[in-house]
């Protein structure tokens, strides 16, 4: 029989496992507030091929602080940031891989420091290859923050007030009538459908002011 911690029990400092157990006990008004315990993030490495006209996978979501890693496969390339238009890239000047060349490697880091100083709208890089740019070789990396509700890239009392009109609690799957469903989407940072104290977990690790 599995006996559930009683509510002051989570008083002060509270793991994340421990999280739907306080959620509940928020609910039922057993316990004022929690402090949240949520391990960092572990930061990852993302692999981009470049093979035949391909960018695989083309498009790439990322958590801030993760790497990624474009490998030349196959055929003569390169990476440059911007975008297509009338089959030209056109370099926005944010990274840029070298000129095209065989068999290289590329990598960068989407760290605070480098999305401060290239910022793109939403966290979305755009890039394509200038060889094959008017065969529409393209790539898009979209660098997303925990909790970046409106996506600007930190995570602020704007979010925090985003999140709050999102909060339907576990297992509610559908946005509140105040929030909008985007922003339930982009408040539900676990992506496991609902907006609860577990995402607020990840909002409160993240929280830059
Ligand atoms: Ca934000
Ligand atoms: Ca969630
Ligand atoms: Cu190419």
């Amino acid at each position: 029989m599995k006996v559930e911690r009683p509510c002051s029990a989570l008083l002060g400092t509270v793991a994340t496992r421990d999280m739907v157990r306080a959620t509940r006990c928020l609910r039922q008004g057993l316990l004022a507030s929690v402090v949240l315990v949520h391990a960092a993030a572990g930061q990852t490495v993302h692999t981009v091929e470049l093979m035949h006209i391909n960018f695989l996978p083309p498009e790439l979501t990322i958590r801030l602080g993760d790497t990624v890693h474009w490998v030349w496969i196959e055929g003569i390339h390169n990476v440059e940031s911007g975008i297509v238009q009338k089959g030209f890239g056109v370099h926005d000047g944010r990274f840029r891989s070298g000129d095209p060349d065989f068999a290289l490697e590329f990598s960068l880091l989407f760290d605070r420091q480098f999305v401060d100083a290239q910022p793109a709208p939403e966290g979305i890089y755009p890039y394509y290859c200038l060889v094959h740019s008017f065969k529409g070789m393209t790539g898009v990396i979209e660098v997303v923050v925990s909790g970046d509700v409106d996506r600007d890239l930190d995570v602020d009392l704007a979010d925090h007030d985003q999140f709050t009109d999102c909060n339907g609690g576990p297992d509610v799957t559908t946005a509140p009538p105040q929030c909008d469903p985007l922003d339930f989407q982009r408040a539900d940072s676990d992506n496991d459908g609902d907006v609860d104290l577990l995402d607020f977990a990840a909002l409160q690790n993240e929280f830059t002011g």
